[in-house]
């Protein structure tokens, strides 16, 4: 089975769980029910990225995180920091991270990739081309699949001069980041291809508004989680190395039962 990256965002305003989860000890006890859930990593996260959210600062995000990851790492979890802000990242390793998950790839920070290449965290490299607040008017592409293959190995080639080494890096195709609706559906169709530049390729479909297109634009949080689950699924197929979702129980059994479907002879 393919890594469970659980969702523990410690904000006020995240799209989907917003506010729930704002309470240090309510984050830790949410985090670590994931991880009793099956998740293998948990992702915890300070600042709402939705569209159109408004960017916290970077003393209010460490206010948030750091003492979750500090207190998720030492219950033996193994933590992402889901930030863009290189201090941030730095203090979160510090702290006990072992994972940098970067939604803009080190672009909103260029001092990102060196303050990883300074620890030995892993960075996952989203697929970005500029912050929540306008990233719809770059969200155009004639092919969705070869712009964001060549863009993420570019990043990569960035990491790699920065000294990070490539067994140090994940790929993240960036699923609603700069990508509207239907074309989400094209560029995870091509996933393979942005498994085939190297590293491993995690995916982030949860609760996106973009299932919604599938399964009705009414579609609750729960049938979401189930349209998660199925692309979990697809993922996996694909090649994915990884998946960050919210309800990690339905992923895993999605997965469980790919694994059964699989295993038989
Ligand atoms: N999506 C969100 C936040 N962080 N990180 C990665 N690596 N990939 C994603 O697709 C991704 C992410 C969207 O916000 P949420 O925390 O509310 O799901």
């Amino acid at each position: 089975m393919i890594e469970i990256m659980g969702v523990v965002n410690v904000t006020p305003d995240s799209f989907s769980d917003g506010g729930e989860h704002a309470d240090p000890d309510d984050a830790v006890a949410h985090g670590l029910a994931l991880r009793d859930a099956g998740a293998t990593i948990l992702d915890v996260g300070g600042e709402s990225t939705r569209p159109g959210a408004q960017p916290v600062g970077s003393e209010e995000e460490r206010r948030r995180v750091l003492p979750v990851v500090e207190r998720l790492a030492a219950a033996g979890a193994v933590v992402s920091i889901d930030t863009y802000r290189a201090d941030v990242a730095a203090d979160a390793v510090r702290a006990g991270a072992s994972i940098v998950n970067d939604v803009s790839g080190g672009l909103a920070d260029d001092g990102m990739l060196a303050a990883v290449a300074a620890t030995e965290a892993t960075l996952v490299i989203g697929h970005w081309r500029g912050p929540s607040a306008d990233m719809y008017a770059r969200a155009s592409y004639d092919d969705i699949v070869a712009e964001t293959t060549d863009e993420l190995a570019a990043r990569t080639a960035a990491a790699g001069e920065a000294g990070i080494p490539a067994g140090r890096l994940v790929l993240d195709p960036g699923i609603g980041f700069a990508k509207a609706g239907e074309r989400n559906w094209e560029l995870l169709r091509g996933l393979e291809r942005i498994v085939r530049i190297g590293p491993p390729v995690l995916v982030g479909t949860s609760r996106k508004r973009f299932l919604a297109g599938a399964i009705g634009d009414d579609a609750s949080r729960d049938r979401r989680d189930l349209a998660t689950a199925v692309t979990s699924v697809l993922a996996q197929q694909a090649g994915a190395w990884g998946v960050r979702v919210h309800d990690v129980a339905a992923t895993r059994d999605a997965l469980a039962v790919l694994d059964a479907w699989e295993g038989a002879r």
